[in-house]
């Protein structure tokens, strides 16, 4: 599983208020822990006003890039913010996100095309985000054929089938299963991501239903999680269920990690 650690974020109050305060010692933080539990990237998104929004990814990606080595994930619903942030980075992650939504592939990917940056593409466009599952996998064929176009090796994509809220959407994950499936059925190196915690919108002890969803996703094809790496919960999910998959010889990292403390019964 690559894992998108997803606590740097304005949207979370707590990273808001340090957003806000220019409390370096909060995110730097939020960095190293995230990366010590095992974030394979560390999502970065501002979430403030859209006027202050590059000069706070800036401050953000000036931080984690300090601390840490493991690669930034560019969060942002801005094309040109996202064109403008690349060669600030250094060294090449993920961007978070395009989708057929306002030409927003054939703005990016001729940029992205001949750099290492892997691509996280939503399936929506301008009609917004569909209920229907073969409406997103066109939409994901759209992605890919243009992916292809540009020279934008498959693998270097990541799929976000936007999951629906379970509360709402009765077959959400029937949906989101149907969506992974139909794309890779003519995409077989495409990878799959889900922002874990959208599923239970609206729900109470949504914890249990985000780690339910992670284990059926991942059963059904999801290669890769933008969750929270420092919920002890949501990482016994995680490596058992690798485990369980057979994604995991021996149960060696279940085991390991169980060893190191990573995992393991509450005390
Ligand atoms: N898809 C893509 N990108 C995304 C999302 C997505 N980026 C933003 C968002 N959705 C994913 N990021 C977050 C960040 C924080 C929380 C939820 C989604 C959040 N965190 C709580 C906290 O940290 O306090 C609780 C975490 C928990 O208990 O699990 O709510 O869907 N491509």
């Amino acid at each position: 599983m690559i894992i998108i650690g997803e606590k740097i974020n304005g949207a979370i109050p707590k990273t808001a208020e340090a957003i806000l305060n220019k409390d370096e010692g909060y995110i730097r933080e939020l960095a190293l822990k995230q990366a010590e539990f095992g974030a394979n990237y560390i999502d970065v998104c501002a979430g403030t006003d859209p006027s202050i929004e590059v000069e706070t990814l800036k401050w953000l990606i000036d931080i984690v890039q300090d601390s840490v080595e493991t690669p930034i994930c560019i969060d942002s619903s801005d094309v040109d913010i996202i064109l403008e942030l690349l060669p600030y980075v250094k060294k090449p992650g993920m961007i978070n996100s395009v989708s057929e939504e306002y030409g927003k592939c054939d703005r990016l990917m001729p940029k992205a095309a001949d750099t290492p940056w892997k691509i996280i593409a939503l399936t929506c466009d301008n009609n917004g985000i569909s209920l229907d599952s073969q409406v997103k996998v066109k939409i994901g064929e759209v992605i890919m054929e243009k992916a292809k176009k540009y020279g934008i090796d498959e693998d270097r994509i990541y799929i976000d089938p936007l999951v629906t809220t379970l509360s709402t959407t009765e077959n959400a994950i029937a949906s989101f299963v149907e969506t992974m499936a139909g794309i890779r059925e003519k995409y077989p190196r495409v990878h799959f991501t889900s922002g874990l915690s959208n599923i239970s919108f609206g729900m109470p002890f949504r914890s249990a239903v985000n780690r339910s969803f992670l284990t059926l996703a991942m059963n059904a094809g999801m290669d890769s999680a933008i969750m929270d790496p420092l919920s002890p919960d949501m990482r016994a999910t995680l490596y058992a269920t690798e485990a369980l998959l057979g994604q995991d010889r021996h149960c060696r990292r279940f085991l390991n990690a169980f060893r190191k403390g990573v995992i393991g019964p509450k005390k």
